[in-house]
Formats: C-alpha cells, sequence, structure tokens
C-alpha cells in the first residue's frame, strides 16, 4: 500500500511476542552467510560461466560491443526466510551463491541477461533469474567509453582550429593540452535511445570545472561505432546541425566565442592546493586534533562481523549499491534483519543541453564499485580498522580496492548523557556523565565528480544513524547569461547548475524476540510486552526519525525512481523485492527494468505483518561560489536515526562503564570520584588526570 508520510517523524512498530527463548549468537560463521565474494569465489565464479561454451563470453577489455561478456559478479543474499532459519536455529547455513551479470552484445536481439551462479565455493549450476533486460539500457563500460572517446576525436577533427583557437587545448596531438569529457544521462528523451550529451573540458587538475562551451549530442545505439553519428552540437549557447557547420559558420567570422586563458596555472581555482591565508589564528601547518584510543579498540571486526557495546551486525559492500547491514542486534535481540543503501540521484536544471537532460542515477553508473582507497586522517581516523574489498564490475577479474572501508570508534564531543545537579548553594549533590561514542562503519564512493561519504554510526543507547555526506566536484557547465536562472556564477566561464540529491535506503527492522522455530512464516503476531514488577503494558518499537530538509521536488521520469515522491514508504517484505532500483534505469527511466513504484501499487495491507520501511532522504544544492574547489561535507549532509521507542527498559547505556559520578565529600570537603576506568586516558590526550570540583562562586 501507498503511505506518503507528511511528517518528519514516522513511527513504524513491530508487536511482537516476548518469547522465552533467545537466538544463538551472532558468530562470525553466521555473520559470513552476508560476506561479500572472497577473490576467489569471485574467480570460481568467472571461470565457470566463461567456460560454459553455450554462453560464448569473451573479455570484457577489448574486442566490440557485440560480443557477449560478464558485466558483473557479486554475492547473491540469501533469502530471508533460510537465513534467519540458520541464524535463529543454527541448522543448516544457506547455501552460497552469486549474481551474475551477462551482456549478451551477439546475436539478433541483444540483451542483458542475469544468473543465479552456485553453490559456492565450487558452481555446479547457473540459471536465469527474472526477465532478461534490453541491451540499450546497459550501463556504460571502459571499451564503450574508449569507443566513444575515439569516436569523437574523429567526429569532431572539422573542430580541430576551433578548439585550440578557444581552449588551447586539443583532442589530439595534444600532449599536456588535452581535451577530456563529461557525458551525462539518461542518455535521450524515449525509451530504447542511447545519445549522450557530451560536455568538452579541459583535461586539467578537477577538469570538472573546466567546460570550454561545446557539448555535443552523439547517437552510439548502434553496436558498430561506425554507425555512430553526432547530432547536435552546441557552443555557448548556440546550436549547430553538425560539428562542419560550426566549423564552416566560425571560418566565415559568425560564431562569436569566447576565448578561454590557455595557460593551467590560470585555472588553479579547481585545485586542493592551499592558497590564501587565514586572517587569524594560530598556524595550519601543524596536526589538528587527533582520535586516540589510549587502550586500543574497544570493537572488534572478525570477518564481516560487528561488535561494540551491546550491538553485533554482518555487513558488506554490495558492488551494484553499496553498505548493507544484516542481521542487526543490540545485546543479542535482533532489531534490523537489513539496513542498506540503495540509490542516490542527483537531478538537474541548466541551460546547456547536457545539463538540462542530466539525471544521474548513481547506481547505473557503479555506485557502490567506485570504492576507492581511504586516508588515514583524513577519510578515516588514524586509528581505525581498515578492510580491503573486491569488486567483479567491468573486468577480467577480481579488482582488490585497497582500504576502501573503516571502522572507528569516534568520540562524538558531546556526553551521551549528562547532569549537573546543583544544590542550589554554591555547589553541587553530585555530578555524572557518560561520555559520548559511536562507532562508525564508513565507505565513499566517487562517481566521477561527486564523492559520497556512507556512514552507519551506532551509539551505546541503542540508536542507529545513517549518514551520507557529499564532496567532490560540482556537475557544471559553461558560463552563458542565459544560465543565471540555473544556478551560480562560480568562475568566470563556469555555471554550477542547481540541483537536487536524493538518496534511498531500505530499512528491514525485525524488532522481535524471535522464536527461534523453522520455518520462518514472516508474519509477526501483535502482543504487547509485559514489563514485570511495573505492570504497565508497551508496545516495543523502534522510531524512524529524520529526513530533516528532504525537498520533495515534483520529478519527471519518475516510472524510474519515484523516491522523490516519499520520506517514508512502508511495504511487505518479500524476496522479490530486495532491492529498490537497478543497474538499467539510468539508461532507460522511462520503462524501467524494475519500479519501486510497483511494490506500493500492489496495495497489500501492513498490518501485523513483517514490513520494510524505504526512506528517502535528500537536499537542494545551489552551487555557490564556496562550492570552488569541491563540495565541503559541513550542512551537505542527511541521514536518519532508528530509535528505540519502549523497546528497552531504560537506556542500555547504563551499562557501559565510562561513565564517571562526582559526589561531595560527606565531610563537606574535596568530592569523591566513582569511575570505572582508569583515572587518566593515558598520554596520548593528556597526561594530566581527570579532575571535577564542582563548586561555584561570584568572583
Ligand atoms: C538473450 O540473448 C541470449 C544470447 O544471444 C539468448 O540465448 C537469449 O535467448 C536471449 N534472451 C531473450 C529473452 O531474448
Ligand atoms: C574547588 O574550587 C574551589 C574554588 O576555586 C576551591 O576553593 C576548592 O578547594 C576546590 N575543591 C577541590 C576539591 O579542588
Ligand atoms: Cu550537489
Amino acid at each position: 500500500m501507498r503511505m506518503p508520510v507528511a511528517y518528519m517523524v514516522g513511527m513504524l512498530c513491530l508487536f511482537v511476542q516476548a518469547i522465552q527463548g533467545t537466538l544463538p549468537p551472532l558468530s562470525q560463521k553466521a555473520a559470513s552467510i552476508f560476506s561479500d565474494l572472497s577473490p576467489a569465489e569471485l574467480r570460481a565464479v568467472r571461470t565457470f560461466l566463461m567456460s560454459r561454451p553455450e554462453l560464448g563470453l569473451q573479455p570484457s577489455k577489448g574486442g566490440s560491443l557485440a560480443k557477449n561478456s560478464l558485466f558483473l559478479i557479486e554475492m547473491l543474499p540469501p533469502k530471508k526466510s533460510q537465513a534467519l532459519c540458520y541464524l535463529n536455529t543454527g541448522t543448516e547455513p544457506p547455501r552460497r551463491r552469486a549474481r551474475a551479470v551477462v551482456f549478451f552484445g551477439t546475436g539478433a536481439k541483444p540483451n542483458i541477461t542475469e544468473y543465479i551462479v552456485g553453490p559456492l565455493p565450487v558452481p555446479r549450476f547457473y540459471r536465469p533469474s527474472g526477465q532478461p533486460v534490453a541491451f540499450i539500457t546497459r550501463p556504460m563500460t571502459q571499451l564503450e567509453y574508449k569507443l566513444v572517446f575515439n569516436k569523437l576525436t574523429e567526429l569532431l577533427a572539422p573542430l580541430n582550429q576551433f578548439l585550440k583557437d578557444v581552449s588551447g587545448f586539443g583532442l589530439r596531438d595534444c600532449q599536456d593540452r588535452c581535451l577530456t569529457f563529461t557525458d551525462i544521462a539518461p542518455r535521450g528523451l524515449a525509451s530504447g535511445e542511447r545519445r549522450t550529451w557530451i560536455i568538452l573540458q579541459r583535461a586539467i587538475e578537477g577538469f570538472f570545472l573546466h567546460p570550454v562551451g561545446l557539448e555535443v549530442l552523439i547517437n552510439h545505439g548502434e553496436l558498430d561505432p561506425a554507425r555512430w553519428s553526432i547530432e547536435t552540437v552546441w557552443y555557448n549557447g548556440q546550436y549547430f546541425g553538425t560539428p562542419q557547420e560550426l566549423a564552416q559558420q566560425y571560418a566565415q567570422g559568425k560564431v562569436p566565442i569566447v576565448q578561454l586563458v590557455s595557460h593551467p596555472d590560470q585555472t588553479l581555482f579547481s585545485s586542493f592546493v592551499p592558497r590564501g591565508e587565514f586572517n587569524t589564528g594560530p598556524p595550519t601547518n601543524v596536526h589538528g586534533a587527533k582520535v586516540c584510543e589510549p587502550q586500543g579498540h574497544r570493537y572488534s571486526v572478525h570477518g564481516n562481523l560487528v561488535e561494540y557495546s551491546g550491538w553485533s551486525l554482518a555487513f558488506r559492500l554490495r558492488t551494484s549499491t553499496g553498505l548493507q547491514l544484516f542481521d542487526v542486534r543490540f545485546n543479542g535481540e535482533r532489531i534490523a534483519y537489513e539496513v542498506s543503501v540503495q540509490e542516490a540521484i542527483a537531478f538537474y536544471g541548466g541551460n546547456s543541453p547536457a545539463t538540462m537532460q542530466t539525471k544521474y542515477i548513481d547506481v547505473g553508473w557503479g555506485m557502490g564499485s567506485v570504492t576507492h582507497e581511504l586516508a588515514p586522517g583524513i577519510d578515516c581516523p588514524e586509528t581505525a580498522t581498515f578492510m580491503d574489498v573486491y569488486h567483479h564490475y567491468d573486468a577480467d577479474a577480481p579488482v582488490r580496492y585497497p582500504n576502501a572501508i573503516c571502522i572507528f570508534e569516534l568520540p562524538t564531543g558531546v556526553p551521551l548523557r549528562r547532569h549537573f545537579d546543583s544544590n542550589f548553594q554554591g555547589g553541587s549533590t553530585f555530578y555524572a556523565g557518560l561520555e559520548g561514542h559511536a562507532l562508525v562503519i564508513r565507505t565513499t564512493s566517487t562517481v566521477y565528480n561527486y564523492d559520497y561519504i556512507w556512514d552507519f554510526l551506532l551509539f551505546p543507547n541503542g540508536v542507529l544513524e545513517t549518514k551520507v555526506h557529499a564532496t567532490g566536484y560540482v556537475h557544471t557547465s559553461f558560463y552563458t547569461p542565459e544560465g543565471i536562472p540555473y544556478g551560480t556564477r562560480l568562475h568566470t566561464h563556469l555555471l554550477g547548475n542547481i540541483h537536487t540529491h536524493l538518496v534511498h535506503y531500505k530499512i528491514d527492522l525485525d524488532v522481535s524476540r524471535q522464536a527461534p522455530v523453522c520455518p520462518y512464516r514472516g508474519v509477526l503476531p501483535e502482543i504487547h510486552h509485559w514489563r514485570e514488577g511495573i505492570g504497565i503494558f508497551r508496545h516495543r518499537c523502534f522510531i524512524w526519525t529524520g529526513g530533516a530538509g528532504s525537498p520533495r521536488p515534483h520529478l519527471e521520469l519518475e516510472a524510474g525512481h519515484p523516491l522523490g515522491r516519499y520520506h517514508l514508504a512502508v511495504t511487505q517484505q518479500h524476496e522479490n523485492e530486495g532491492v529498490s532500483s537497478s543497474l538499467y534505469i539510468q539508461n532507460d527511466p522511462w520503462h524501467p527494468s524494475m519500479s519501486f513504484e510497483n511494490f506500493l501499487r500492489n496495495d497489500e495491507s501492513i498490518d501485523k505483518q513483517d514490513l520494510v520501511a524505504w526512506v528517502t532522504v535528500g537536499f537542494l544544492h545551489i552551487p555557490h561560489s564556496e562550492d570552488i574547489p569541491n563540495t565541503a561535507t559541513p550542512g551537505n549532509v542527511v541521514g536518519f536515526l532508528l530509535r528505540p521507542f519502549n523497546f528497552f527498559d531504560e537506556d542500555p547505556s547504563v551499562a557501559s562503564r565510562r561513565t564517571v559520578i562526582v559526589r561531595p565529600k560527606e565531610s563537606g570537603h574535596g568530592v569523591q570520584i566513582q569511575r570505572w576506568t582508569p583515572e587518566s586516558p593515558g598520554h596520548c590526550v593528556t597526561k594530566v588526570p581527570f579532575s571535577y570540583n564542582g563548586t561555584y562562586s561570584p568572583i
């Protein structure tokens, strides 16, 4: 059923039976049913499929587009029912299987077919999963980019002199004065098209901010690049039919050009290199504040199992979408079966043809696969635990992304709880506080110009927070006066185009004391939890809060990704509605291969069912001069919280021994400090031991 939520705070409760039995603990072995494929498993799937003569697979690199190739291999999560059966009773683990995406470029009707391959580690079978989708909807590959670039170089040859004159840069024989490009999507205006607007830029540091004013529309729908053509050309606000037409009119002096400053040194504005000085404050060429762990990690990571202050969960970094948490538990009790990133979109406004048509749907750009190395001390604290990940995406072997995930404990800088209990006579009857900490699980996706920083935070009081920060370069166009209504002039020849960011998450809450029975029935009976000794009935809930500031823009192309419509949508859990987006929507949003809207359209009851919540968060981004050189993280962050609501008998962080209580001595002289951690945190913070006074007086 459809449930648009008009409030900033939604409430989602599953009323469940308090059953005596407890779950077996989430062990490393149990968590591993959710782990990503190892390099050996990826290789085994690849070797198995490559050796099937009937598939006729060729390497992804080289050759032509008219071939069959293995595009993606990733772990296929077990069915929820099977996984729960195993997790709840410790019986046979579900068989490990892979999802493989094959591009069939040969044959009369090329298509994309997805397969289930298993069992791992030694695959014996593969079978199609779902309906094949149109070949034209496939994500771009390295090969297609290379062919597009070569074709552009060929088709834009008539503009060599023109490009040199306006930009000082060129497409061939250009050494350190080369042009590059950004392609936008969707690729056309109707289903079945693959006509892409290309923005020509100077290939210098931060090239996303260096458009030369030329945009071209290349039709690369055919598999044979010999049949590709440039259908329209735009330069500095004017349209031309072909590159030849622009070249001719230019030669006749009919095209007003904007000549760019020719030397890259003049374009330092797109670089990270420091310039200028702060007017006040001590020098910044020394290290700043750091996270330190005087007594080592206070969390553990074993394989894909994370444990921290009551929490335990399994995680993976899904190649197609990003971070996924599974079997999230607090004190052994399951809170969510899955919390995961599903999609990120950015829709633009503009006056240039490329930017007015830009509607990025990032899963179609390999959002989960572009998880590059994290820098200690910058991307994550030096103390973090860094982990490599392996993706098989548009590749001929597993690719290692070193240190792509980091896990660390962070002082939040604000106490989790504190109270100064004034005696209203110049002192306190007690002071008490609990340091604020959170465990952070982080990765990033660099989707071409943009960098998303994906965080899941676990707090010792049972709160789980998700956050996504946006940073990196803004998507820009060449400045023309007509562009002004669509953004901000960021530099002499640069317009930062207005856009909305929306991010979609899946939350499969399982707020229950699962009975250790099999098979798992999916339907959770409503029951009131009796709190012993106190005699109140209550509903044990987790509530979702967040999404503050999320815009709900009216979006065209909604068939493909209606996530802008709902802050929160709730559906029944179905095995075949596991993800809300797909690899193929970006390149055919008009007739999407799957639609999240269909999850809602079936008008199913959400009463007493196993439910999944789908949350959209986002923000409007009006680029401004401070987006030069990059969009900065402060202010460009959105997310939501899952908070216990009558779920625990009291704040579960009372179990933390990081509490400090200070009471005045009965004698009236001095204080008594009660603590459960060593007196001084150790040398890496300060040599001075903790002290507290608690008196206040006029001076
Ligand atoms: C997809 O392509 C493969 C290989 O050409 C072919 O065997 C299969 O029948 C096609 N599927 C559909 C539905 O056309
Ligand atoms: C607390 O501060 C007051 C005022 O500065 C001082 O007189 C008193 O001795 C201090 N007490 C302790 C225990 O340090
Ligand atoms: Cu933005």
